[in-house]
């Protein structure tokens, strides 16, 4: 089986055994980049649509996401890195009652890497929370990621809340994941808000967002 699609059936069928030893075969062709975009990236959203068919059960699903995990942190060490830091800190969680945080945690090395501090909060992190770390840790911005579609409610209701706190014009929000959408974020909650609130497709975008917000 070619390298490609057999570290995508690794990825979807959860299997570790071997993994290094492909990715660093892949690694003497692609960048460890273009290996998440390219490979692991799309093999995670065949699972993510076999499992809403209903041909993949729950804890298959897990394995694949700890195979994916186990792939993401082997690479990154091999992601290039940008020799500028202190370009601004960001506090990012992913929102109440959501555990998913691989894209999170992908955001996370994109901003560490290209010279953004990143207070990963981690899964299930309640408004209180993001805000007392935002605070302790004098951030410049606000990153929220949730993929389930009731996330989507609890960063409206989040939002909400920094206003109510008057605190909307201190931190710009950087919102992320599957469930929502551009015109949701940047349309309907941006129009709720009166401070700055962007949508990020992926973590690139998450950081040509943050480039431009901290310029
Ligand atoms: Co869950 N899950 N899951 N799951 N899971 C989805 C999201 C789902 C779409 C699957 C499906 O039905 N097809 C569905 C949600 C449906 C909905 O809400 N309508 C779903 C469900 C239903 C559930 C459970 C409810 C299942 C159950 O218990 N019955 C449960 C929820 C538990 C909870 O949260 N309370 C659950 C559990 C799990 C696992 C634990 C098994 C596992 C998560 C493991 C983990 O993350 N540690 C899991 C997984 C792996 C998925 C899918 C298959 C893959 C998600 C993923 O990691 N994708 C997912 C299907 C899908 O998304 N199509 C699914 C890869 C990742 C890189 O993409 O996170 O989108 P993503 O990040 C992208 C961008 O969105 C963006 O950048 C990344 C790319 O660069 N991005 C940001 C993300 N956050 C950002 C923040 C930013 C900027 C960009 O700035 C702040």
């Amino acid at each position: 089986m070619p390298l490609a699609e057999r570290l995508h059936r690794r990825i979807v069928d959860g299997e570790r055994n071997g993994l290094e030893a492909d990715l660093d075969e892949a690694l003497t062709t692609r960048r460890a980049l273009d290996i998440i975009n390219e490979i692991l990236l799309p093999a995670m959203k065949e699972v993510g649509d076999l499992f809403g068919r209903g041909d993949m059960q729950l804890p298959f699903v897990l394995q694949s996401a700890e195979v994916m995990k186990a792939a993401v942190a082997y690479l990154e060490p091999h992601m290039e890195k940008s020799n500028r830091s202190g370009k601004g800190t960001i506090v990012l969680a992913t929102v109440k009652g959501d555990v998913h945080d691989i894209g999170k945690n992908l955001v996370d090395i994109i901003l560490s890497n290209n010279g953004y501090r990143v207070v990963n909060l981690g899964i299930k992190q309640p408004i209180t929370a993001i805000l007392e770390a935002a605070e302790r840790h004098d951030a410049d911005a606000i990153g929220m990621s949730g993929l389930l579609v009731k996330s989507t409610v609890v960063m409206r209701e989040n939002l909400q809340e920094i206003s109510s706190r008057g605190l909307a014009k201190r931190w710009p929000v950087l919102l992320g994941g599957a469930a929502l959408t551009r015109a949701y974020v940047e349309d309907d909650l941006a129009s709720e808000f009166d401070g700055t609130v962007r949508y990020a497709k992926d973590a690139f975008e998450g950081l040509r967002l943050m480039d431009t917000l901290m310029a």
